[in-house]
This record gives structure tokens, sequence and C-alpha cells, in this order.
């Protein structure tokens, strides 16, 4: 007896991907309203939705108004509860590409052909903040990258950082709530500045060095487009032998690392608290597409006990001059979400989402996280059928007798929803390994049943020491003020003590003494700190800058009526040309009178600011520059670019607005201004020899060997 009369194919379902292959079948759900009809969920056309039906035109509104009653219900059920963590969130789709076959490491499908390119979709978030939050503040970011491969979802549920506060995932819960804002008055939002997390902070050395990472810069990326990632975990590569090695997995962003200073982060949080987020959306509908290389370090089997660290200890980092990141392939991001909740806000990752190829092992946050994942979407997304929203749904197909549930999409024909069955041919059946069938990997375990920690996992200074020692002096100098922002926003004293005497004297006693002085502790007079011996990995944001191009970044051009717009045309197209975006900024948001003609503003001091930008740049032009003196929000704006550290330019008349803003007293009385503090200057017609100056400075991201203290911004 047949299952049904159709019956299904006997054969399985070919598998393969192709770049398209998840926006083909996204565009069976994408819908477009233009110019049809207003109807019901029903279909029925609509004829008024501005006034409910009512007795009489000023009477009550009566219960048959089935058009009013569904728009008010599914109004009412429109909010979602957000991520307990990682609420805040941007994504975008595009695609891998590896670069050369990987077959001796692993045997997913996804790492075989340089000529396939995987679909994916990678969501940046913020951990702390709720889901309207500000985008650039103090905390670790999120970087989720689900591949859509021909064998299934891979999800690679990695942070912005190689390490994570705890070892242990059932210390997670603690951890969250200790950061969030805090349970009696719920503040502060987004911002681990207070005193729970700093008390289960101190009385947790484990955190050391995450808290180290979080300190840094690495804390405040300029855009998701110029920020690293890391899959964190020890994962299991396995290859076509059944030969597994252990991987680590790196994100590195082909436009080199870049941070924010933390002033500047602070005051983008209100000037445009969606500044990464419109970073990446902006810069994917430009076409500049964010590229991100992926590296593996790989360590053998026999190999897992050389180090002296754990390669289970999420806390640990291996260090690149032990086990070399090896590159293999490419991600480019390439196309903005059509809608954001149903793509950013309904994707759901999973650690446990894995292809073959790719395994576990048994450090137990990554345990912990394999259970917890899937609990939280069902609360999130309201039932077990998530997997079934258009931006989850795998490109490989789907058979299995999983039925019913909330919100089912699917129309299961047949009989048949259990295995072993007849009346279905016998399917669907489990695949061989051959045909793709995933096989945990075999490792032998034994041990009594227990609740400890290796002794393995014990030594929590040693890595943050080497982070803090790794780092150049300017970025130690931003890493003290950042603690010493952090405890000093702490209330209850004795916290600030042991962070200053129990912990952070045991990574360094300079960093202790430093952070001390700035939140009224006393010094720890005693050095508890590891011994840091032979070379250190470079892990700080400068290591990892590129300072050989200026693309995508953003300078501004102070302007004002009188403006040189023959010289500005030069230096826009050469700031172009070089792959920068030029906006031109005025008092107000209308055209300008230049010298030769009419100049387009592009933004008023009102609608932008400082922050806003990577670098500065003023054009001649005596009217101008005469203009722009009396403007406090133009001398604000140098003083504040100067602050941070940015690349600022001016050419003939324009120096003397720099010499009006002071910029703490730099001498600028030379042809070309202090090229080696940034500055770039000229008196002269040179404008090329200024331009190409400029170019080099705004190149070097940001320069630290200001004397910004005395800057008042
Ligand atoms: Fe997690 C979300 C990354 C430890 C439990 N986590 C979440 C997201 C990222 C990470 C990027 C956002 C996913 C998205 O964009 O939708 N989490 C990490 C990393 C960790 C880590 C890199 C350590 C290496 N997480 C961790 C532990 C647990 C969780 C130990 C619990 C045992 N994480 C969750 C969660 C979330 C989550 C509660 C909230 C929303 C979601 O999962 O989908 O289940």
């Amino acid at each position: 007896m047949t299952d049904h009369p159709n019956r299904p194919p006997a054969s399985p379902e070919p598998r393969g991907v192709s770049e398209q292959s998840k926006q083909e079948q996204l565009s069976e759900s994408r819908k477009d309203s233009r110019g049809q009809y207003l109807t019901t969920n029903q279909g029925l056309r609509v004829s008024d939705t501005d006034n409910s039906l009512t007795a009489g035109l000023r009477g009550p509104t009566l219960l048959e108004d089935f058009h009013l009653r569904e728009k008010m219900m599914h109004f009412d059920h429109e909010r979602i509860p957000e991520r307990v963590v990682h609420a805040r969130g941007s994504g975008a789709y595009g695609y891998f590409q590896v670069y050369e076959p990987l077959t001796e490491l692993t045997r997913a499908r996804v790492f075989q052909d340089p000529s396939v390119k995987t679909p994916v979709f990678v969501r940046f978030s913020t951990v702390a903040g709720f889901r309207g939050s500000a985008d650039t503040v103090r905390d670790v970011r999120g970087f989720s990258v689900k591949f859509y491969t021909e064998e299934g979802n891979w999800d690679l549920v990695g942070n912005n950082m190689p390490v994570f506060f705890i070892q242990d995932a059932v210390k997670f819960p603690d951890l969250v709530h200790a950061v969030k804002p805090e349970p009696h008055h719920q503040m502060p939002q987004a911002s681990a500045a207070h005193d729970t997390f700093w008390d289960f902070i101190s009385l947790m050395p484990e955190t050391a060095h995450n808290v180290m990472w979080v300190l840094s810069d690495r804390a405040l990326p300029r855009s998701y487009r110029m920020m690293e990632g890391f899959g964190v975990h020890t994962f299991r590569f396995v290859n076509a032998e059944g030969k597994a090695r252990f991987v680590k997995f790196h994100w590195r962003p082909v436009l080199g690392t870049a941070s924010l200073v933390w002033d500047e982060a602070q005051k983008i949080a209100g000037k445009d608290p969606d500044f990464n987020r419109r970073d990446l959306w902006e810069a994917i509908e430009k076409g500049d597409f964010p590229e991100y290389e992926l590296g593996v370090q790989i360590v053998e089997e026999e190999d897992e006990h050389r180090f002296d660290f754990d390669l289970l200890d999420a806390t640990k980092i291996i260090p690149e001059n032990e086990v070399p990141v090896r590159i293999v392939g490419k991600m480019t991001l390439n196309r903005n979400p059509d809608n954001f909740f149903a793509e950013t806000e309904q994707v759901a990752f999973h650690p446990g989402h894995v292809v073959p190829g790719i395994d576990f092992t048994n450090d137990p946050l990554l345990q912990g996280r394999l259970f917890s994942y899937l609990d939280t979407q069902l609360i999130r997304l309201g039932g077990p059928n998530f997997a079934q929203l258009p931006i989850n749904r795998p490109v490989a197909p789907v058979h299995n007798n999983q039925r019913e549930g909330y919100g089912q999409q699917t129309i299961h024909r047949g009989r048949v929803s259990y295995f072993p069955n007849s009346l279905g041919d016998g399917t669907p059946r489990p695949a061989p390994e051959a045909e793709g069938g995933y096989v945990h990997y075999a490792e032998r375990v034994a041990g009594h049943k227990i609740r400890g920690r290796s002794p393995s996992f014990a030594d929590h200074f040693t890595q943050p020491a080497m982070f803090w020692h790794s780092l150049t002096p300017p970025e130690q100098d931003h890493l003290v003020e950042a603690a010493q922002f952090e405890l000093g926003k702490v209330e209850v004293f004795a916290i600030r003590e042991r962070m200053v005497h129990e912990y952070l004297n045991r990574i360094d006693h300079s960093l202790a003494v430093r952070v001390a002085e700035g939140i009224g502790v006393e010094p720890p007079t005693e050095d508890a700190s590891p011994a840091v011996t032979g070379r250190v990995p470079e892990v700080g944001v400068e290591a990892r800058k590129r300072t050989d191009s200026i693309r995508t970044r953003k300078v501004a051009v102070l302007a004002a009526d009188g403006v040189d717009d023959a010289g500005l045309s030069a230096v826009r197209q050469a700031l172009t040309d070089a792959g920068a975006t030029v906006e031109v900024i005025s008092r107000f948001q209308k055209p300008l009178q230049g010298e030769g003609g009419e100049v387009k503003v592009d933004k008023s001091f009102m609608t932008t600011a400082s922050v806003m930008y990577d670098a500065v740049f003023v054009p001649g032009g005596p009217a101008s520059i005469d203009a722009l003196k009396g403007q406090g929000d133009a001398l604000h704006f140098l003083n504040e670019s100067f602050k941070h550290g940015k690349a600022i330019g001016a050419a003939g008349e324009g120096v003397a607005l720099l010499r009006a803003a002071d910029l703490a007293g730099v001498d600028l009385s030379g042809p070309q201004g202090q090229p080696d503090l940034g500055v770039v200057t000229s008196d002269g017609a040179e404008l090329v020899n200024l331009t190409q100056g400029f170019i080099a400075a705004v190149a070097q991201h940001r320069f630290w060997n200001r004397p910004k203290g005395q800057v008042p911004a």
C-alpha cells in the first residue's frame, strides 16, 4: 500500500548552492504592496481604514467592526521579546568563498570548492544594551555568521574578542545579571560601569582576560567593517578520513581594524545612536562591500596538551606566535535586508548548527551554549517552528517527521510521520556518512561524574598580562582611562579597592597603580603580577590597522560663502579618487556662493558633528575663513577633531582658522603645519603636495602623540 496517491520522488533531492540560492528562496516570501488595494488578512478589500464602524457619527463603536478588531489585534501583538543578550543588532547578506580546498583539514563542503559562493547572513550586535540602545557603547560586539551551505546551515556565533568572561556556561546567567541594568531601578542602560558588574568581576578572576579586552579600544569599533571576529571556542575540523584537528576561527576585516576614542563614542551615542548600523547600511548601499578574511589556527590532536593553558578554556587565546593564523577564504557582505524585523530580528543563531567536518570540543562554555540557544529561540520566536521562518530556512532540503506546533508553515503530505515505517518506503531515512549523514566525532571520554574545574584552567592572569604588554603606550593610556571611568562609577568603595588590589595588581602593577590614582584608591605597594617573558603577540587595534588606504573614510570639509571652490573641488576629487567620502559642512544647509561658483552643502553644524568623521579639511577663501572664525561650531569642530586624534588639513587662508582654533597651541608657523601630529597645512599654492600629505595623514587613522589634554572640546 502506498503512502499517498502522489508518491514523493524515490531518490533524495539534489543539493548544491550558489551565491543566489538563498535570495531565490527568500524571493518567494518577499512582498511589495505598491499599487495594490488595502485588504484584511483574509484578502477582503477594505473601503475605509480611517473611521471605526459606529452607531451614528458620534455614537459607540460596533462589535462587528472586524477590520478594526483585526488591525488592533495585530498591532497589539507586534512586539516579540528581545534577545536577553545581543538585543541590539544589525544584519547583512553576502557570501563566503574559500581560497583553496581545505580537504586535508575538513570534509565540510563549504571549504572544498573555491568557485562556490556560499550564501551567508551576518548579524553584528552589542551585548548588554536593549534593542533601542546606542551602538557606540563600551561592550563586546557579537559577530554571528549563518552559512547557508548545501549540507545545511552552519552558524559561527562569535564575538569581536577572542576570549570570554567565564569558563563554564553555568556562570552565564550570573554574568549577564551582573552587567545588565540593576534590577531595582533598571539603570544604567548599555553600560558595564556600575556596581553589580564590577562586584561580580572583582570576585571572578577568570574574567580578567576578557575584561582587559573590554577595557581596551577593541570595545569601541569605529565600524562593524573594521573589527575582527572570533569563534572563541576551540572547535574540531574532521576530514573525510575521520582525522580530527582542533581549530580556532578568526575573521579579519580587509579594511583593517579601527576604533573610536571613548569621549567620541559617548558623544556619538547622543548624536547618532545608530552610528554603526548606519555605517554598515550606507557602505553596502554605496557598493563599498565589507569584506572579512577567514583565518584558522590548527592544532593537531596529539598537541592538545603542549600549551601552558587548556585548549578547552574559552578565556585563553592560542598566541599567534605559537600557532599562526592561516587565511583560508573571504566573506563579502553585499546586500542589506529588506525588512529589519523579518530578517535581522527573526534570525536565530545556534552554535549547535554544524555541518559534517565541523564538530565540538568539551569546552564547558561551548557545551552549555549548545543547550541554551534553542531554548531562547522558543521564547523569542514563539514556538518550535522558527527554522521555517524565511531567514532561518536552510537552502539544503529539509525532511523529517517533526510536525505541527505553533505557526507550522509546511503542508506535510501523507500518513507517515514516524520512523521506521513501511508505508512511506522507509523514508525519510537516515543518510549514511558517505551521503552526508552527520556523524559525531568519536572522541573517547571517561571520567567520574563531578562538579569541578580542571587545574589546567587555573591561570587567570598570565594572558591578561600578555595582553597589557602587547599594547602600544597610547593604547595602555586608553585602557587606564577606561578602567578609571568604569570603576569611578562604582559607588561601593570596597569594590574599587578589590578591583585594584586583588585583580588589576595581579595583571600588572603599573596598571593597578595608575588606575588607583584616578579613583581615590590607595595604590598597591607589592607587585603581584605574573612575569611576562618572551615575545608577546600583538593584539591591540593598532597592530591590525591598515595605513595604506583611506577607502570608505569620511572627511568633513568646513566652508562658508566665499570658499575657494576650485581648491575644494581638487581636494574632494583627490579624496574620492582614493575611496573616501567627502561632506561639505556649513552653518546652514543651503548652497554656498564660492569664489567661482555654487557649492553644495551636505550637512549643517546643526545636523552633524566632528565625531561623525574620520578627518577634517579647511579649504581657503578669505571670506569663508572670516565667517568661520566667528562660528563657535567651526572652532569646536576643529578642537574636537584634534582632541580625538583625527587628521586635520587646511589650505591657504584655511590655516588661519586652525590658528584661530588654537589646537592646543600647536605651532603652525612652518610651511606644512605639523605632519607628525597629523596637522597638514599649506599657506602656499602647492595643493597637490598638501592633498597627498593630508591623504597620508587620514590613512594613519589617529595621531596619539598630540597634547590633547589642553584641548577644551
Ligand atoms: Fe551567546 C546570543 C555570542 C556565550 C547564550 N551569543 C548570542 C549572540 C552572539 C553570542 C553573537 C547573538 C546572536 C544573534 O545575533 O542573534 N555567546 C556568544 C559567544 C559566547 C557566548 C561568542 C562565548 C564564547 N551565550 C554564551 C553562553 C550562553 C549564551 C555561555 C549560555 C549558556 N547567547 C546566549 C543566548 C542568546 C545569545 C541567551 C541570546 C539570543 C540568542 O541566543 O539567540 O542564548
